[in-house]
């Protein structure tokens, strides 16, 4: 048996994983496992997808844990990377399907990246249907270190009754909801067994000298010896150990248990390797969400990686109000946290999400995850004028809450996110937490509009109103300009037709004119030549030249070959190859022009597809891409140019 290492402070678990993998039922199976009370949904069949952290802490043989749930959607997986960021261990859980496989590609190459330390648990094993090899096989295909199966079905009446630990070499029998009981190996197992174990020893022994040494001479291992190894292995990333389980009936989950018990890094190994920080150094802590509940306040959800933060004392220059623990769901005060400890701070009100917390509040920022690029925005208006501001300012709560919410605030107010279910989150959440009523539609297009031709114009304004007139004579040629080069405002006047004085009133209010053009949009790229004019000494006046360049430029817009205008995005998809060809349809059949595809950089079996694609056919791209990808398929764009359409929008 493994001997119980000496750990420091308590550690932290990440459950990762594709949605609906049983990420949430785990995280309930296994603080019951550690004896901690757990609130479990009233049909845990049916339960909603989890949208943000769930952070609960228990104590395992005498060890302190935090375990992460995470979010399991692409569309929340900046909450599940900043939790990443966080934990000594991430757990990635998967089912025992290898069509399901390619789900786990991204998250496992961004912990492989980071260097996050990670094993896999095989969920549902209760569902497995025929051999795990398969499943095996197609998630090593995404992984970036071998994968290692440290655990072999029982198979009894055609379902999975328990497991053979090929490191202890012993064999369990799943008890519902209750520890595994010791059995016998199979006999009928043995040699499959044997295989199986020769596999794990030698994919050990490849990063271990006198481990194949002993292979090769036919001489057993140690325990010690192996179990120190995939410690060993695991934590450089090395190898990837292979779990399995059943969540629903908490098969496994004692076995995970002592695995992360053992194997899983120290909060000040963590510190030290990933985030260059002294375990034993001064109070060192980083938030890594934000959340604004009821009568509590605001509550900075942080892990302290050095020294101790007590009630009280000040972080970055604000006052902590209380520091609580996530127990059953609730928060519980304590007075104090130290290095190793996740905590809900309250009241630093200055402080937003990623920011690294000391005494001084001179501590070197560490380093945080950024929000991926928006791909799916939505208009939001209140339904009563006079909310208005009460809007603008829950927004900019939200926007703090979850940094992969963007804003902009321009004719209309557009929520940028990750797709269609985040936004209805969000919007969700403004009504319950602000009691705001809100309504979301389709944004509107960035329409412009330019000319074709030249033209020359002639405005005149002469009024005579009792005994003082106005009196402005202008004459104006207005031409088309390349693409980008915005408006331009010539004065050619000589001898003096129009005075001085008053030119710089006809430039301003040709440029006035252009913000709205013949189809009501703004006119971009296009030069106004004042060539002549007339004046009076008594009646002209600015007021005068502005309103007869106004009149000449509606003229001259609307004669000069008018053209609508819309925006095209450069637009890059990343898919799984197999759906490159799909992607491209995809694009074409959204007036895209493809550019080219070719394989994505750092991503084997993955290509990055390029074509240009008007906006007005992009709102909801994201949602037909992910479902024609499994979910998986991303992209990026930004604006390219301004490209003429006859399409009325
Ligand atoms: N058959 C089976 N179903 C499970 C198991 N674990 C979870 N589930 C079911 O899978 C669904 C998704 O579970 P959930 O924990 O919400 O997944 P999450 O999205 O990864 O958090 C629920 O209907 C669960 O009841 C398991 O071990 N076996
Ligand atoms: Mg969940």
């Amino acid at each position: 048996m493994p001997e119980t290492r000496n750990v420091r402070g308590p550690r932290s678990v990440a459950l990762v994983g594709p949605y609906s993998s049983g990420k949430s039922c785990l995280f309930e199976a296994m603080l019951e496992a550690a004896g901690a009370p757990v609130k479990r949904p009233a049909d845990p069949r049916n339960r909603p997808a989890t949208t943000e952290i769930r952070v609960g802490h228990c104590s395992y043989l005498g060890d302190e844990w935090s375990v992460l749930d995470c979010p399991g959607s692409i569309e929340f997986a900046f909450e599940a990377t900043a939790a990443l960021t966080m934990a000594d261990i991430a757990v990635v859980v998967c089912e025992p399907n290898p069509a399901k496989a390619a789900a786990v590609a991204p998250l496992m190459k961004y912990l492989g990246d980071e260097g996050i330390p990670y094993l896999v648990f095989i969920n549902k094993i209760d569902t497995l249907d025929g051999g795990l090899a398969e499943t095996i096989s197609a998630l090593q295909a995404h992984a970036g270190a071998p994968l290692v199966l440290r655990q072999m079905p029982i198979v009894e009446n055609n379902a999975v009754a328990g497991y053979v630990d090929l490191m202890s070499e012993r064999a369990y029998q799943y008890r519902k909801g209750q520890p595994s009981e010791l059995i016998q190996i199979p006999a009928s197992m043995l040699e499959e067994e044997q295989a199986a174990r020769g596999r794990l020893l030698e994919t050990l022994a490849d990063h271990d000298d006198a481990l194949l040494e002993k292979l090769l001479e036919d001489i057993k291992p140690t325990p010690e010896e192996i179990y120190t190894d995939m410690h060993k292995d695991l934590v450089s990333g090395a190898v990837i150990e292979v779990l399995l389980g059943c969540a629903e009936s908490a098969g496994g989950v004692r076995r995970l248990w002592k695995t992360l018990r053992h194997d899983a890094p120290e909060a000040a190994e963590t510190a030290q390797v990933r985030k260059s920080v002294d375990a034993d150094g001064p109070a060192l802590a980083q938030v890594f969400k934000t959340a604004y509940v009821g009568h509590t306040g605001k509550l900075s959800y942080a892990r302290i990686w050095s020294g101790t933060i007590t009630d009280g004392m000040t972080l970055n220059g604000t006052r902590l109000g209380g520091i609580n623990r996530f127990v059953n769901g609730e928060l519980t005060k304590v007075p104090e946290a130290k290095a190793g400890d996740i905590v809900a701070l309250g009241r630093l009100e200055t402080v937003p999400t990623g920011a690294t917390l000391s005494a001084n509040g001179n501590a070197e920022a560490l380093p945080f995850p950024e929000a991926s690029p928006p791909v799916y925005s939505l208009a939001i208006a209140t339904t009563d004028r006079k909310d208005d501001v009460k809007l603008s300012a829950a927004l900019h709560k939200l926007a703090e809450e979850d940094p992969s919410l963007f804003i902009t605030q321009d004719v209309e107010t557009i929520l940028h996110g990750q797709g269609e279910m985040h936004l209805q989150a969000t919007v969700a959440h403004l009504a319950k937490a602000y009691a705001l009523k809100v309504s979301t539609h389709k944004p509107s297009v960035a329409y412009k509009e330019t000319i074709k031709k030249a033209v020359h114009e002639h405005g005149r304004l002469k009024r005579q109103t009792g005994g003082h007139g106005q009196f402005a004579d202008v004459k104006i040629d207005v031409a088309p300009r390349q693409r980008g080069e915005g408006f331009q405002f010539i004065d050619k006047i000589v001898g003096g037709a129009v005075p001085r004085n008053f030119i710089p009133a006809v430039g301003e209010a040709a440029e006035e004119a252009t913000q709205k053009g013949a189809f009501g949009y703004p006119v971009v790229d296009v030069s106004v030549t004042l060539v002549d004019g007339g004046f009076h000494s008594v009646d002209s006046s600015d007021m005068a030249f502005r309103t007869a360049t106004q009149m000449a430029m509606k003229e001259a817009l609307a004669k000069a070959d008018p053209v609508l205008l819309e925006p095209i995005d450069h637009v890059t998809i990343s898919v799984p190859n197999e759906y490159t060809a799909r992607a491209q349809r995809l694009l074409t059949g959204r007036r895209g022009q493809i550019l080219g595809f070719a394989e994505r950089e750092g991503w084997s079996g993955w290509d990055d597809v390029e074509a240009l694609v008007p906006e007005a056919e992009m709102h909801d791209l994201i949602i037909e891409l992910r479902s024609q990808t499994m979910g998986l398929g991303t992209f990026r764009k930004r604006f390219d140019h301004l490209a003429e359409t006859k399409l009325a929008p």
